[in-house]
């Protein structure tokens, strides 16, 4: 008697089942991706953390093994919490993570694989230095604040430096430390960057990005086309947010470039569930690839019910925009190779208050790509200079709310007559002196069953409608909708749980609930096949 499971992901990581939270240590290694994870193997909620391992030739289809990091040495009998893996000089990896003492405080401990001609990597040995890093009465370090080492990076004096999670009062901060061989490692006097009032920073990552081509680069790359990016997860929120900026390898120091690490007006990797991200460089394609952690909407019960909780996003290549200004993320080309049934629609006007069903395609596994095309942009409402928050925006002006310029968009996980449904959609307003693009994701109708958060979400999209379509990549997996808009400038990832539009009773739509009509000049979907995931 097996309890129907209509919620599991079919191409999104995870395992069979129990917990999961952060992605850690992901890396390519001899061809072979890494993704180890936070997991509990005695459970559905958080606890008994070990670092759970799977590995992969393509990032879509992954072989599991047994835990790679889980506590067995005084500085991690409490758990073994996030860090990252970094490539030493000799093609040696290192894994630096955070582990919790026998006084419940956290340190910095390494771990090295046992057998570097095992391209799985399966067993790990944990230096026997152990804690690395830990908090002292003379350092001032809170032993409750100071976790998730990124990888490490090599400055132009030849040694390494890495940043840890903390935070003081209410400042968050990324606490330096530099080594030259990896086990003896010395606070810097300064952190590479804080922040007043954003809380603990969780989860930070820290890299370079091109400023000249959409490419990815390796973590110690410094140059005269080479920005930086400094992630941190606030630990308050449960909100990531990114500043691109500037890095002195002199004076390590990091400096954004406009704004800062703000828990309102920040730019975030995206603006729905998303957590305790970290990126690693892809030697192999040259590319910087993303792995996020999305959690549940539903209940801690139903999860308890369902045996899991947690999958991981689709890992996202991510690169500078060419404005300099924001980054923009994409889905692995390698998911592409799941698709399959394509339906494609012909170039079509639809008039306003219309909802077109698209058949034809499993719409529970499915993968959407559209783009919108707006005429008369001059019917745009105004834009009051109030509306700052695009969240509040969307969830004011949800799906069902008449629009001039939309909203229009996608229907998705819809019932047959429509009881359940989210909705992607955009909506455009005339602003100051130009046209401002507003892009949400409405799970308010995802589902009959509310036991469920269905907090609607929203970003604005940095896209001038005069002179570009409208563009809405979304990938459906079951329980989860994660959208892609302007080709990857603004990305909202939700959790829905339907009662009704489950597997086969689940539809998608194209509508346009503004009273203007919009072309759909491109629309294509494909069902989606399964992937080998555990
Ligand atoms: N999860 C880990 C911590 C990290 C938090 C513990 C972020 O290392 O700060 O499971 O979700």
């Amino acid at each position: 008697a097996s309890v129907k499971q209509p919620y599991r992901t079919s191409y999104h990581f995870q395992p069979p089942k129990n917990w999961i939270n952060d992605p850690n240590g992901p890396m390519i290694y001899k061809g072979i991706y890494h993704l180890f994870y936070q997991y509990n193997p005695k459970g559905a909620v958080w606890g008994n953390i070990v670092w759970a391992h799977s590995t992969s030739k393509d990032l879509v289809n992954w072989i599991p093994h047994v835990p790679a990091i889980f506590p067995s040495q005084k500085s991690d009998i409490n758990g073994c919490w996030s860090g990252s893996a970094t490539i030493l000089p000799g093609y040696k990896p290192a894994i630096l993570y955070t582990g919790i003492n026998p006084q419940n405080q956290q340190v910095q401990n390494l771990a090295v694989p046992k057998n570097l001609s095992d391209p799985y990597l399966i067993e790990w040995v944990k230096s026997p230095h152990n804690p690395l890093m830990a908090p002292t009465a003379t350092n001032g370090i809170n032993a409750s604040s100071f976790r998730d080492p990124t990888t490490a990076w090599m400055g132009p004096d030849g040694k390494w430096r890495v940043i840890i999670g903390n935070k003081r009062d209410r400042m968050g901060k990324a606490i330096l430390y530099r080594s030259k061989d990896f086990v003896q490692w010395t606070e810097a006097q300064d952190p590479l960057h804080s922040a007043d009032n954003t809380g603990m920073w969780e989860c930070p990552d820290f890299f370079p990005v091109s400023a000249q081509a959409p490419v990815g680069l390796d973590t110690s790359i410094i140059g005269p086309n080479v920005k930086h990016v400094l992630k941190v997860s606030l630990d308050d929120t449960k909100h990531e947010y990114y500043t691109v900026g500037t890095y002195n390898s002199v004076t390590d120091k990091y400096v954004p470039d406009e704004g800062s690490v703000d828990s309102d007006s920040g730019l975030r990797y995206d603006y729905g569930k998303f957590y305790a991200s970290k990126t690693f460089f892809d030697s192999k394609t040259n590319r910087r690839i993303l792995w996020g952690w999305i959690n549940e909407s539903s209940s801690v019960d139903d999860d308890i019910k369902k045996g899991w909780s947690g999958i991981q996003a689709i890992p996202r290549a991510i690169w500078l925009h060419k404005s300099g200004k924001q980054l923009v993320q994409w889905p692995i080309v390698e998911i592409e190779k799941l698709r399959t049934n394509q339906v494609h629609l012909p170039n079509k006007l639809i008039k306003g208050g219309t909802v077109l069903e698209v058949s034809g395609i499993t719409a529970a596994q499915a993968d959407v790509e559209v783009s919108f095309e707006v005429k008369e942009l001059e019917k745009a409402e105004a834009l009051d200079p109030t509306w700052t928050n695009p969240q509040m925006l969307c969830s004011q002006k949800g799906a069902s709310v008449k629009g001039s310029l939309g909203p229009f968009g996608l229907l998705v996980m819809a019932s047959r007559g429509l009881q359940e449904y989210t909705a992607v959609f955009f909506r455009i307003f005339k602003g100051h002196n130009k046209y401002v693009v507003l892009m949400c994701s409405d799970q308010s109708r995802s589902s009959l069953n509310n036991n469920n958060d269905k907090t609607t979400y929203g970003a604005f999209l940095d896209v001038d409608p005069l002179h570009e379509k409208l563009s809405l990549r979304t990938l459906i997996d079951h329980s989860i909708v994660e959208s892609f808009g302007g080709g990857g400038k603004s990305c909202i990832t939700a959790r829905v749980y339907p009662v009704l539009a489950v597997e086969d009773g689940t539809h998608l739509h194209v509508f346009n609930n503004g009273t203007q009509s919009v072309g759909v000049p491109k629309f294509s979907a494909w069902s989606m096949k399964k992937a080998h995931i555990y």
